[in-house]
Parts: structure tokens; sequence; C-alpha cells
């Protein structure tokens, strides 16, 4: 959502007390910027063995440089010809020519049950050899990562053959990252972390160091794709795909040696603000000459470009109603351009009335992705990813699964996810996403044991099309430690996990994390820095649901402060349909079939029932469903009213905990990260009663219901 007036600068941090530990360069490369998940210290157990890599190509390339960096750090020996000398890992392509004898029978082994495919691996080890063995480069690379993960693990006891792939082939991050300072959004919208890494006041940065170590830390979690602007593509950024599309190649180049695919959100409008066409339409046979050369000279500077992301006829963008087609037309039109080249179009299914009257009850802003595109299913090309966020409004904290998700067989999916955290603390608060993504990504739309959201989006759900894929917006910045929050690095490692594998249990994958970020060798007391960590980050999402708006309700976000702490009544009577309809007796949408907006009948049974349910509706979900009373009870046995004081007073509690369990930390863990954590703690509990404060006093004034256990309410 886009904010009403440009008087207010972008929300941004302050000025940042503490940097990342420095005079440490992790990779060679990225200077003094904080390593995240691959200090040297996690590559100690592959670099002190005898490695063997065997393939060729850039990803290989890069293998043998992991490796041999990290030999000549921890005292291994890195070798890429097999020669008689003994060796404890071998990494190779299976093509690659004979193995140590050591390493044959295992490969044999872990090659039987047929290909890899073009990013798996097959790790396995027996008599004191470990082994990778991958069809492809990039499947080496993910290997590697993979080792690194299990650390002394991986050389201990003997390993069965294992087989890892990617459930999506399309592992995307979103940059919100503008080329010119935007008046009110800033260098990166609803960027938490400073800068951009990309570009700079209407310029391409050209730090590629920093571009390149980037790559590395998407490799290690297993992003495959980003787009380096904007979806609110302005009048610079458009020219990307065009006299500045040099910038563009130079960022593919420093990627691809991770694996990484270069895509760009380019303008609808290109063919007439770029071409000087008088129209877009996208029937009109010059637009799609336009579409076609302007494409064919991507191709021939990146000849692996990934695509386009399109947002169109949302908040201002330009799109094919203007011209009376619909997005199929608009979808297609880029589609047949990037066909011959294998490239995909990600088209946002971002679509509503952002200019509706708060008075007009008929306009219910979680039906219009819906209405929109379900009508559309089957009139898609292949290479269109229709991309939709994963709930019906825009990156609340709570809200059910997106019902077009649940609508569109016949059409390639993509769910989208937002890293950054807009409505989430933004960076300023400890939010650790993966449970919300987990459940949303676990969700079986046609009831329990049915195919999930992740399976539509891995292309196995119930229709044919398939899979589109995770996207999500990104949440780094140029900022030491990438994402300002040091914790909130966490997010961007969880998001490429569970776009590997969706199944992963979220509080494991913050062990992966822990484990890599804060190895052992490097923390005082590595068991309490874990207890705590966990303590810290595992119900933090929970934890932010509660002292923020009730229920699922969403918004109730300050608009002045770009969406950062509470303003219960701040979006209540503005144009972008996301009202509470709170007043004395309740609060609520009523969203229901049979009295209110019918949103429920979007989804299959036996959800299309469950919401439209007084009695079954989740409690979490209540308020986005339903208007009720405050006296309603919940499924919980507590009144609404009663709900909304205890979460706001727990809330508030917890994020105490957390800061007093965080001080216990000092000196046990890298200074710089810990004083960085422990501002920000202050400020989140500082935001915390705020929220707490206002909400709970809101509530009380308009119904005028005492709390049960008598707390302060103003
Ligand atoms: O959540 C809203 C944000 C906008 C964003 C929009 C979108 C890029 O407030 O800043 O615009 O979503 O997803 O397009």
């Amino acid at each position: 959502m886009s904010l009403p007036s440009a008087t207010t600068g972008p929300a941004t941090a302050g000025p940042d007390a503490a940097g990342p530990a420095t005079g440490d360069d992790p990779a060679g490369r990225g200077g003094d910027v904080h390593a995240a998940w691959l200090p040297p210290e996690a590559f100690a157990p592959l670099g002190s063995r005898r490695v063997l890599v065997r393939g060729d190509g850039v990803l290989v390339d890069t293998v043998f440089d992991e490796v041999e960096r990290a030999c000549a750090r921890h005292g291994g020996r890195a070798d890429r010809t097999a020669g008689d000398r003994a060796v404890d890992l071998v990494l190779a392509l299976r093509d690659a020519g004979p193995l140590p004898a050591a390493a044959t029978a295992l490969a044999r082994a872990a090659g039987a049950d047929g290909p890899l495919g073009g990013e798996g691996f097959a790790l396995a080890r027996a008599e004191g050899v470990t082994v990778v063995l991958a069809d492809a480069p990039a499947g080496l690379l993910y290997g590697l990562f993979h080792l690194v993960r299990l650390g002394a693990a991986a050389f201990e006891g003997d390993h069965p053959v294992r087989r890892h792939a990617p459930a999506m082939a399309l592992r995307m991050l979103d940059h919100w990252d503008n080329v010119d300072v935007h008046p009110v959004m800033g260098q990166v919208e609803r960027g938490y972390a400073g800068g951009s890494i990309f570009w700079r006041a209407g310029a391409a940065r050209r730090d590629l160091d920093r571009v390149r170590a980037y790559g590395r830390l998407l490799a290690a979690c297993g992003v495959n794709a980003i787009s380096v602007n904007n979806v609110n593509v302005h009048a610079t950024e458009a020219r990307l795909l065009t006299d500045r599309l040099g910038d563009v190649a130079e960022l593919a180049d420093a990627l691809r040696p991770y694996g990484v695919r270069v895509h760009l959100s380019v303008t609808f409008a290109a063919p007439v603000v770029l071409g000087g066409l008088p129209t877009a339409d996208p029937v009109d046979p010059a637009v799609r000459a336009w579409w076609a050369a302007a494409t064919r000279r991507v191709y021939a500077r990146i000849p692996d470009f990934g695509g386009y992301v399109v947002k169109a006829d949302s908040e201002g963008q330009p799109g094919p109603f203007t011209y009376g087609r619909d997005h199929a037309d608009g979808a297609n039109l880029l589609a047949e351009a990037l066909a011959p080249f294998g490239g995909v179009v990600h088209w946002r299914a971002f679509v509503y009335n952002h200019r509706q009257d708060w008075r007009d009850r008929s306009t219910d802003r979680a039906r219009a992705a819906y209405d929109h595109f379900a009508p559309l299913d089957g009139r898609f090309r292949d290479n269109v990813v229709v991309q939709a966020k994963f709930g019906p409004i825009d990156f609340q904290p709570r809200e059910p699964v997106s019902p077009v998700l649940a609508a569109m067989p016949a059409t390639r999916l993509a769910v989208e996810f937002q890293v950054t955290q807009e409505y989430t603390g933004q960076q300023q608060h400890v939010c650790y996403l993966a449970p919300c993504w987990s459940e949303a990504l676990t969700f079986a739309p046609w009831g329990p044991g049915g195919p999930t959201v992740a399976d539509v989006a891995a292309g196995s759900g119930p229709g044919p099309a398939a899979g589109g894929g995770l996207a999500a917006v990104a949440n780094v910045g140029d900022d030491p430690f990438w994402t300002g929050h040091p914790l909130a690095q966490a997010n961007l490692y969880a998001y490429g996990r569970l776009a590997w594998d969706p199944g992963l249990d979220p509080v494991a994958v913050l062990d992966e994390w822990i484990d890599l970020t804060f190895p052992a060798s490097t923390v005082g007391d590595p068991a309490l820095a874990r207890e705590t960590l966990h303590a810290v980050m595992d119900d933090s999402w929970r934890t932010y649901e509660r002292y923020t708006a009730p229920l699922g309700v969403g918004f109730m976000v300050s608009p002045a402060r770009h969406h950062y702490g509470p303003d219960v009544d701040g979006y209540e009577y503005s144009r972008w349909g996301t009202y509470h309809f709170a007043d004395r007796d309740g609060v609520g949408v009523d969203r229901t079939r049979a009295t209110g907006t019918g949103f429920t009948g979007q989804y299959p049974p036996p959800w299309s029932q469950v919401y439209e349910s007084l009695s079954d509706c989740p409690d979490e979900l209540l308020l986005f469903f339903h208007h009720v009373p405050y006296g309603h009870v919940l499924r919980s046995g507590s009144t609404v009213i009663q709900h909304i004081y205890d979460t706001h007073f727990a809330g508030v509690q917890q994020v105490a905990g957390m800061r007093q369990r965080w001080r216990r930390l000092a000196g046990v863990i890298d200074p710089a990260v810990h004083a960085r954590v422990a501002e920000r703690l202050e400020e989140q509990l500082r935001c915390a009663i705020e929220w707490r404060d206002q909400v709970n006093t809101y509530f009380f004034r308009k119904s005028g219901v005492p709390d049960v256990r008598g707390r302060t309410i103003h």
C-alpha cells in the first residue's frame, strides 16, 4: 500500500550504534560486512579434509574456489584431478570421469535411482570417504552448502545414500529497490536495512563484491532467482530494460557463479514510455513486435536472463485494463516475447481497487485477486507464473491463505511472501516468520490430508499446471548486518530453506541457522546461546501477533509512520479497503455468504463452510471473517474483549522476557551483534507497550467492558 502523501520520509532505523565485528573478511570479499550464515568457522570441518572436486563449468569452479579457500584456512587439501592420493571428500559431477576407488561404489549407489536433476545431489559416506554427486553443476553447489550445514557430522560414521532435490524449481527474491531515491519510499521501498546493495541515487553502485557475497549467501540457503528492481517501476527504473540494461547484465555476471538468475520488473507501459508507440495495447501488432525486439536484446546481453516481473493495474501501475483487455491478455503478451528464450513472466495477482470509498460496504478488498484472476484460469501461457500474495489482503501478520491458490488448477501459481518486515516490526522487532510461512505452505485448501499450498506452488497440486514456486520480497540492504536487525537474517535464510523444502520444521531451520551463524568455536557458551536464540525467536511471530491487531482483523498500523506502530483507526476511513468496523457493540469484517461480502464462498469445501461458521471459524481468524459482539465467546472459552486484553498484556510481557534473556548473552556472542539486537529490543518493548495501551484503551473505550483481571487500561 502506498502512502497518502509525500510529506513524510521513508521509515528508516535511526543511526546504529553498533556495526559488525570487522577485520575478518569471510570469503575474501565483502569488506566489513557481517558474514551472516557463512562465517569462515562454518567451513572448518570441510576445510580440514582432503577434498577432490571433479567436473567442469562455472558453478563447479565456484565449488572448487570455496573448497580451496576453506582448505587454505583450515589446513586441508583441495584437488581437481583424481590421482592416487587418499581423499576424505569427493564432490563430483556424474559424468566427470573416473573417481578414486573408495568413491566409485558410493557414486554408483548414489546414482542408481535415476537422474538427480538440474539442482539435485546425492550424499553418502562409507569407509571414511564422503561423496557428493550431482548431474549438473548447480547440484554440486547445493551439495557443497549442504555439507557446510552438516558440519562435522558429514565426516562421521557411515551415511546411507540420500538424494536431495528442491521442491520448487523457482525460488525467487523480489527486490523493491529503486534506482533513483523515491521522494516517499526512498532507495528501497519498504526497506529497513539501509540503502540498496544494487543502486544508489540514480546509478548502479557497482559494489560487485557485495553482490557476489549476497549471491553466495543466497546459494547457501537455496534461492536461485532475484528481481533487481521495484515492482513499482518509475521512470529511471523502466530504462533498465533498454538503455540501462548494462547495469542489469553486470549484476547477472556477478550472480551467475552462484546459480542465481536475474529477473527485471518492467512497466506494462514500456512500449509507450520507452518505445514512443502511441499504445501499449497487448493485441496491437506493433506492441507485440516492440516487446519481442526488446526481449531479444535482453537475451543477446544476458543469455540466462530469468524473465519479467509485472505489477499491472495495481496501485497506479499501468496495465491491460487501460485498453479494455484482461490480465491474461497482458501476461501472455510478455510471455510470448520471453518464450523463445525460456524466460518466464511473474504476473502479480495483487490487483484491487485502491481508491475505495470507506462508506461502500459492498466492495471487499479480500475478494479482489480471486475475482480478477480465477475466471482467467486456463488462459495463461505456460511461461506465465501468476504470483499471489499468501493472504488475500496484504502481508498482515495473520491472514487466511488466499483462495486464488485453490482456484486456478490450470495456471502456474507462485506464492508470494514478504521477508522484509513491512507489517511485522520493520526489522526493529524480532519476528521470525518461518512459522507463518510454514503454516501457509502446509495449509491444505481442499481439506486436511489433501494437497497443500506448497504442492500447488511445486506443481504437484490437483491441477495439470506446473509450479510457479515461491517469491518473496527481500529484506537486505547495504546495512553491515545485511538486514538491519541481525536476527532478521534468519528470515532470509529460512525463506530459502522452505522454498527448497517446504516441509522443514521452522525450529529445525532456526537450529541450522544458529549452527552456521554462531559456530560453537566462536561463542562463549554455545548451549546458552542456542537456548536464548530459540527462546527469543521461536515464538516471536506469535508474540508480535499478540500485541498488534487482534484475531486476524489486520491493519491498525500507523499510516504516518509507514506501517510501523499502532494506529487503530489509521486506515478506518481511508480509501485502501482495510477496515475493522469497530463500534460500541463489536468488531470485525463480515465476509460470510449469509450476511456479508460472500468472500468465504471463494474457498473450496471444507473451508468455505468452516470460515462461514461462527462456531467453527478458527479463533485467530475470527475477525477476518466475522463481525462479532465483544462478548462473543471464542473457541478458547475467552470472550473477544478479554482475549484482546489478555493477548496484549501477554505480548508485552513476552517482549520484556526476550529483552531479559538477551542480556545474558552479553560477553557470550559477538559484541556487535549483541549490542545491535539489545538496542532493537529496547525499541521493540517501547513499541509493544504502545500497541498494548492503544489497542486495549481503544477497545475499552468502545465497549465499556472492564478487564476481568483488573489490570491498568488507560
Ligand atoms: O504492501 C504493499 C506495500 C507497497 C507495495 C505493495 C505491492 C511495492 O505497502 O509498498 O508496493 O504492497 O506489493 O505491490
